[in-house]
């Protein structure tokens, strides 16, 4: 058995771990109807159109699993999650990106949305999770998909995904354009834009 180090020291600096589990996300809960339910990649895709998944197909898609920490930006941290479902790399070889895309929007229910760098985005352990600990997402936590990006803070993590937009540049998402910070590394505290350096974020 691979030896896991303790919680404790798991903790990016400034989180704790709290009581219980906390769910927390902008707006109502949206009802999943899977005939209408869509999946779309769009914008610099490698072939110049967008592809559409229904549920089924995007549900039949090879899966994977991945045990992770959550790190909200409001300091609580969730231990050892396992979240299993579609791994962004299956997602990157089903529908290519076009050679100059750097970056992803990733959209849900109600237009909220969060950019990503291909960087973090195009990694083993991100993945649009369908499970979690063995159980389907439960509505208020992302039912059917949300995406999970563990190495960065948890509002990139968009429960109740609809689609993937790839972007040749960058573009704020929901909370990155009202003062968080564009790409939200928990282990450099990465909470707010003003503490962005150039480079970091759209100018
Ligand atoms: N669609 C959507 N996804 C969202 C949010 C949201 O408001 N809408 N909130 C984010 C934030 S700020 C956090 S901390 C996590 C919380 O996930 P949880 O409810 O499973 O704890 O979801 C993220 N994903
Ligand atoms: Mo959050």
């Amino acid at each position: 058995m691979p030896e896991i180090p303790e919680e404790e020291s798991r903790l990016p600096p400034g989180q704790y771990i709290p009581r219980g589990r906390p769910v927390i996300h902008y707006g109502r809960v949206p009802a999943f109807r899977p005939q209408s339910w869509r999946f779309q990649v769009f914008g610099a895709t490698a072939s110049g159109d967008a592809h559409m998944f229904g549920w089924e197909e995007f549900a039949a898609l090879p899966r994977t699993a991945v045990i992770a920490d959550f790190h909200c930006v409001t300091k609580f941290s969730i231990m050892g999650n396992e979240w299993s479902g579609i791994g962004a790399r299956t997602l990157l070889e089903e529908v290519p990106p076009a050679p100059g895309v750097r970056h992803v929007m990733i959209w849900a229910e109600y237009g909220y949305s969060a950019n990503i760098r291909m960087d973090d985005f195009d990694r083993d352990t991100t993945l649009f999770a369908t499970d979690l600990d063995d159980k389907p997402l439960s509505p208020e936590r992302g039912f059917p998909v949300r995406i999970v990006v563990p190495h960065l803070y948890a509002w990139k993590s968009v429960k109740w995904v609809r689609g993937v937009e790839y972007l040749t540049e960058d573009r704020r998402g929901f909370w990155e354009e009202r003062g968080y910070h564009n790409i939200a590394d928990p282990w450099r505290e990465q909470r707010y834009s003003y503490q962005e350096e150039p480079g970091e974020g759209p100018p």
